[in-house]
């Protein structure tokens, strides 16, 4: 049925013609202006509406369709999405991209202009963001019941500029502009409550008085499959004072900063995505965010849940809530607080509902990844779901104690409370033992979550251990992203089929022996390095891409080009194949090793890049402010892709997938997803190098491990670590050296030898241009198992167990 017709509307008419007085009619109705006087903002939101306008029709139909089944719905929680610009996306799902863009010319406007405007909106940090948007459009396209929930940063992650080769961070003001692709919802307003204290009532049942009461304005947007008629959502949340807070009598009288203090106050908590947490306030505000993200959000699936059930039991049939890493666990005591303070039933059903209901995911090994709060702060703030804690706790030891019976130390480790040196409260205890799945994000990330850092749990409930290894929209990352090189697998594959069944790509395999294809492939692959408009474009291109983090190693890397550096000064007749080395990616803006990193790197780009003995063969290129949309532009013209952190500690890496299946060869550890990649595409078609993870755990605890060592007996090794000392890179870096000299933390120096010879190995491999073509298909034809719609599959077959509901016209 179509439901426009219903209600007496016009259907979107799928011409240009039509989609051009769409555009009139948005320009006039919705921006007031008309196209002599539009400008290039008109434009662009009239554009956007226009084609929002499409995707509207499909949710509603979608969210009919979803309401008559009353399915199981995935509710996926993540304090971080990066979501990518929506425009070209949008454009793609609905069909509109060829006619919006004859359309537009017709009315004189620029499309590539127009589409220029479009932001991103950049409300995570990193692989973890990314991926709940990845799993998002693999829902959607899979049909799959779901809602994203999050929040609703004012100010996304820090826009990175350089000055002077540092990194400095500017405030990202993402809807300044506006924000097109937002629909607001204040019917489903929440309140949340903070601080305070509790009491019982006559009935026994526990109240929370409040402290401070914040209201939670949700707005969504669209979350649209590909090529079905599937719109999901991401509501997310922004906060706002109540009524309340704002002081008329203070502002009359004058006082205009404390008449909006509680506003300002209460409003902060969506203000920046992880406010700086080395103050303590910081901290509070971090933990704020996190309940009010799970606060928010609890009641709106609860609303959701009672528009069609009213029996508590059927709860965890129709619901399934997946918490992204542990910033959302509150939503375990919360659920609890809601059923048994709220609702009235026992604790042992509810927590049975609790526990049936959630799902977590890992993304760590980093044992100072793992979040811990102050018992102190978390009482303070939430002093109910302290008592709930406490109570979850005692029960849960006491099922401990009677499985090993004597064990004190086992108890002191699982204990969701820390006692020593502070007592604290242990988010991912509390996420594994209030959840009835959990799941590490690739096989060895599985693997040594259950056997290291999760290790008594997995051995209290081994079957509640699961592996779902990570992947990426192949919508995004290859057919947006790489449009050439999407038409040439389609022309070579007869069809374009694979884009939503990735494992197609397989097809590639028999175009490797086609002179012609090959030939094709490396034009494409040419054209892209172009088209990115940093270094030669017959260079090899070599990419590390990531957030900065020491364990990633980016001084590795930074390592082998001191070292090419001083192998062309040493011998400067010698030809030498050109290389591209590309950096990308932000720091924290706390975190000054990192920057120190950051900064070495600049400075030896600029040594080289004024010094003409070198500059003709090595080239280094960091653009800064690296996000979704500078990626897409990279990973397609990369030939190498740098995956190179110590071996157990990269939980997956997304990246790394991406640049396989855009025909980049890996040089890299046996770490993460990097070791899926490499049984796939093949050991022949992978740089291996370095300690693998028993190695590198032995070398480190094993407690003999001396970097110095590894410095003297290696000369080239030594002579890169005494240029950065002697000052050689605009006297920048020592800090760098001295680490790498000092502890070490991440075996740089132990893995140096190994990774240089493997790089003379990717050289040699580049020399032949017909062998590397080969590996290179054969990269982008062996990569479709990491496609985020079979990342979701296995969510829903081994975790979810949720089925599709189609959304028919
Ligand atoms: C990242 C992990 O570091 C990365 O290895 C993984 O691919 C990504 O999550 C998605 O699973 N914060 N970000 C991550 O982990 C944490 C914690």
């Amino acid at each position: 049925m179509d439901v426009r017709n219903g209600m007496g509307l016009r259907p979107l008419g799928t011409s240009a013609a039509e989609f051009e007085q769409d555009l009139l009619s948005n320009l006039y109705y919705r921006r007031g202006t008309t196209v002599e006087s539009a400008s290039t903002q008109d434009a662009y939101e009239t554009l956007a509406l226009t084609v929002r306008d499409r995707l509207a029709e499909r949710r509603v139909r979608t969210a009919a369709a979803h309401y008559a089944a009353n399915p199981r719905w995935v509710y996926y929680l993540s304090a971080e999405y990066l979501l990518g610009k929506q425009l070209e996306q949008n454009m793609l799902y609905s069909g509109t991209d060829r006619i919006a863009r004859v359309a537009m010319k017709q009315l004189g406007l620029d499309p590539d202009e127009v589409e220029g405007l479009d932001i991103e909106p950049g409300l995570g940090n990193g692989g973890l963001g990314r991926l709940a948007a990845c799993l998002l459009d693999a829902m959607a396209t899979l049909d799959i019941p779901a809602v994203g929930y999050g929040i609703r940063y004012d100010l996304g992650i820090f826009k990175q500029a350089f000055k002077d080769g540092a990194q400095v961070e500017k405030p990202d003001d993402w809807t300044y502009q506006g924000n097109p692709w937002e629909f607001p919802a204040p019917d489903d307003q929440q309140t949340v409550f903070f601080y305070g204290h509790t009491e019982r009532d006559e009935n026994g049942r526990t109240q929370w008085i409040p402290g401070e009461i914040v209201l939670g304005e949700p707005s969504h947007m669209l979350v649209p499959g590909h090529g079905t008629d599937t719109v999901n959502i991401v509501r997310l949340w922004r906060a706002r004072g109540s009524e309340s807070s704002f002081d008329l009598s203070r502002f009359s009288a004058g006082q205009y900063a404390e008449a909006v203090d509680e506003a300002v106050h209460a409003e902060n908590i969506s203000k920046v995505l992880y406010p700086d947490d080395s103050t303590e306030l910081g901290r509070e505000l971090r933990l704020k965010q996190q309940y009010f993200l799970v606060s928010c959000s609890l009641r709106d699936i609860i609303r959701r849940f009672r528009l069609r059930n009213t029996d508590w039991a059927e709860f965890p049939k129709k619901t399934v809530i997946q918490l992204n890493d542990t910033h959302p666990t509150l939503a375990i005591p919360e659920l609890m607080r809601l059923l048994v303070d709220e609702e009235g039933l026992g604790w042992d059903l509810a927590w049975a509902l609790t526990k049936q209901t959630f799902a977590y995911t890992c993304h760590t090994l980093l044992p100072e990844a793992l979040e811990t709060w102050p018992v102190h702060m978390f009482e303070r703030l939430l002093p109910r779901h302290l008592e709930i804690v406490y109570e979850i706790n005692e029960r849960f030891l006491a099922e401990v104690r009677d499985r090993f019976p004597g064990d004190v130390d086992r108890l002191r480790r699982m204990s969701i409370i820390q006692e020593e040196p502070e007592r604290r409260v242990r988010m991912a205890n509390l996420a594994v033992v209030g959840t009835q799945a959990v799941n590490g994000v690739a096989e060895l990330h599985s693997q040594l979550l259950a056997e290291t850092t999760l290790r008594d749990f997995a051995d209290l409930w081994p079957t509640k251990f699961h592996n779902v290894t990570n992947g990426i929209s192949p919508r995004r990352f290859i057919k947006l992203a790489n449009p050439t090189l999407s038409s040439l697998i389609t022309e070579g594959l007869g069809s374009d089929a694979w884009i939503n069944d990735l494992d197609q790509l397989t097809g590639l395999e028999r175009l490797t022996g086609d002179a012609a294809f090959r030939e094709k492939w490396r034009a494409v692959k040419r054209a892209n390095k172009v088209r990115l408009g940093l270094g030669d474009p017959d260079s090899l291109t070599d990419v590390m891409i990531k957030r900065f983090h020491e364990y990633k190693r980016q001084q590795l890397n930074l390592l082998h080009i001191i070292t090419l550096y001083q192998r062309i000064k040493a011998s400067p007749g010698r030809a030498y194949a050109p290389r591209t080395v590309l950096f990308a990616g932000k720091a924290a803006p706390a975190y000054h090793a990192a920057k120190h990193i950051i900064r070495l790197i600049n400075a030896v780009a600029a040594v080289i890049d004024a010094d003409p003995a070198v500059s003709p063969y090595l080239k280094v290129v960091f653009p800064p402010n690296y996000n979704v949309t500078l990626g897409s532009l990279i990973i397609p013209a990369a030939d190498l892709s740098e995956q190179i952190s110590l071996a157990g500690k990269e939980a997956s890496g997304t990246g790394n997938m991406k640049l396989a299946l855009n025909g980049a060869l890996t040089i890299g550890t046996l770490d993460g997803a990097n070791i899926e990649i490499r049984d796939r595409v093949g050991a022949d078609n992978f740089f291996l190098f370095g300690l693998d993870t028993p190695a590198a755990l032995e070398l480190r605890h094993g407690g003999a491990y001396q970097p110095r060592a590894f410095y003297e007996q290696d000369e080239e090794l030594r002579s890169a670590l005494d240029a950065i000392l002697d000052g050689k890179f605009l006297g920048v870096g020592r800090e760098v050296a001295e680490s790498l000299l000092g502890r070490d933390e991440y075996l740089t120096l132990a893995d140096y030898r190994s990774y240089i010879d493997c790089q003379e190995q990717v050289e040699k491999a580049w020399a032949d241009t017909e062998q590397w073509t080969t590996s290179s298909i054969l990269n982008t034809a062996r990569s479709g198992f990491f496609s985020a719609d079979r990342t979701v599959r296995d969510y829903a077959a081994g975790i979810w167990h949720v089925s599709p509901v189609q959304v028919t016209r």
